[in-house]
């Protein structure tokens, strides 16, 4: 097997118990657990995918939620070329934070990162109050691709690192003066120095019971 050609960045961000833990873990382990582990700081994963003809590696860091971290994002976001900002359909509060996050995180990056915006918990539909249509039209508006999961259920969350890896790869080459198609495997991607900071993890998962 081929040593990794390209690594990305990619961070999570949204409120406390959104599910953003879940996501990851879903994606890194296949595992759901039914209790809130509220993270604390952030944690990071990493998982080497092969895509488009490449050997890729994700570093995703995963941070906490609760209001008292929020000054922490920074440390997490900059140097990302993929943001996962996550909301819960079933909590508005929850969309309005994501709402923020998208604000500041074009504010201080600009166009130099991949937003997505997930909307989670979608096993919840019955009791959703954010319309797929409101938060989809809100995405486009601010240059975001909408997903919508369901950790519990593992629906959405393999396609979402997918797509977004492929966006990320397809960005790096056009600033590269390069094309890369983000739906075929004839992509040739091209070096650019890592901004991959080394931040200690001080994840220390704690119970709440903030949701569940
Ligand atoms: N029904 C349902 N519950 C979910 C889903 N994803 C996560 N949960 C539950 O939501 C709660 C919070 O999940 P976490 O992944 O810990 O949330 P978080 O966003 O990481 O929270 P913080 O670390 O505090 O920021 C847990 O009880 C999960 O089991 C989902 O897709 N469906
Ligand atoms: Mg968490």
């Amino acid at each position: 097997m081929s040593d990794v050609e390209k690594s990305f960045k990619v961070v999570l961000l949204g409120e406390g118990c959104v599910g953003k833990t879940s996501i990851v873990l879903r994606y890194i382990q296949n595992t759901f657990n039914d209790k809130h582990l509220m993270t604390q700081h952030a944690g990071f994963f990493q998982k080497n995918i092969n895509i488009a003809g490449k050997r890729v590696q994700l570093t995703i860091w995963d941070t906490a939620g609760q209001e008292r971290f929020h000054a922490l994002g920074p440390i997490y976001y900059r140097g990302s070329q993929g943001a996962l900002v996550v909301y819960d359909i079933t909590d508005n509060d929850s969309f309005v934070k994501a709402k923020n996050w998208i604000k500041e995180l074009k504010t201080m990056l600009g166009n130099d990162i991949s937003l997505c915006i997930i909307g989670n918990k979608a096993d919840l539909e019955k009791s959703r109050v954010i319309p797929l249509a409101e938060a989809e039209s809100y995405a486009k508006s601010v240059g975001a691709i909408h997903y919508s999961t369901s950790a519990k259920l593992n629906k959405g969350v393999e396609d979402l690192f997918l797509d977004l890896t492929k966006r990320m790869l397809a960005n790096m080459n056009s600033s590269n003066n390069s094309t890369i198609s983000t739906s075929s495997n004839t992509s040739q991607a091209t070096n650019r120095s890592e901004r991959i900071p080394i931040v200690p993890d001080n994840a220390e998962p704690s119970r709440t019971t903030c949701c569940n």
